[in-house]
């Protein structure tokens, strides 16, 4: 059972994925990741997204590259929150999946973070469930505080 489920489309993304997995683990916000391709393997995303919804998950973190069909494909299996995370790789080196992730059309949508923007996918991933949980807010307001501190900070 976990809160989060981070699926990325290939194993190539799993150290740019990394990050969101490190934040999550910081929080104490319980995470399933899995790697599963939208275009490679479409009947078990079905699986994935389907066990995930039964295992308890709140929300996705999808995380691609190039033509990135897999936040989108997972926001079409749920009513969950998609967070779409575009990865830097091919041709394009984000720019296509950046365009991909965020253009869903309306009814389906997918919040997009920045290319390669895996921690923040995370924070954002944070905020909605802090929305229901006292504790795990009262740990953001406390993160928040202590890095508007260091702002100041030479060290
Ligand atoms: C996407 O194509 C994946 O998310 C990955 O970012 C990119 C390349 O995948 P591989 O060819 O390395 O499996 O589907």
């Amino acid at each position: 059972m976990a809160d989060v489920t981070l699926i990325v489309g290939s194993k190539s993304d799993v150290p740019a994925a990394k990050p969101a997995v490190d934040t999550l683990e910081k929080f104490g916000v319980s995470c399933q990741a899995v790697v599963c391709s939208a275009h490679r393997a479409p009947e078990r995303l079905t699986h994935v997204v389907r066990d995930a919804e039964t295992g308890g998950a709140k929300l996705f973190i999808c995380g691609a590259g190039m033509a990135a069909a897999l936040p989108g494909a997972t926001a079409a299996l749920t009513t969950k929150p998609v967070i779409g995370l575009p990865l830097a790789a091919g041709a394009l080196n984000g720019i296509d999946a950046l365009l991909a992730i965020s253009q869903m059309p309306p009814g389906i949508p997918v919040a997009t973070v920045a290319i390669n923007g895996a921690a923040n996918a995370a924070y954002l991933a944070i905020e909605i469930l802090a929305l229901s949980n006292g504790e795990l807010a009262g740990k953001l307001a406390a993160w928040r505080r202590d890095q508007s501190d260091r702002v100041d900070s030479f060290e």
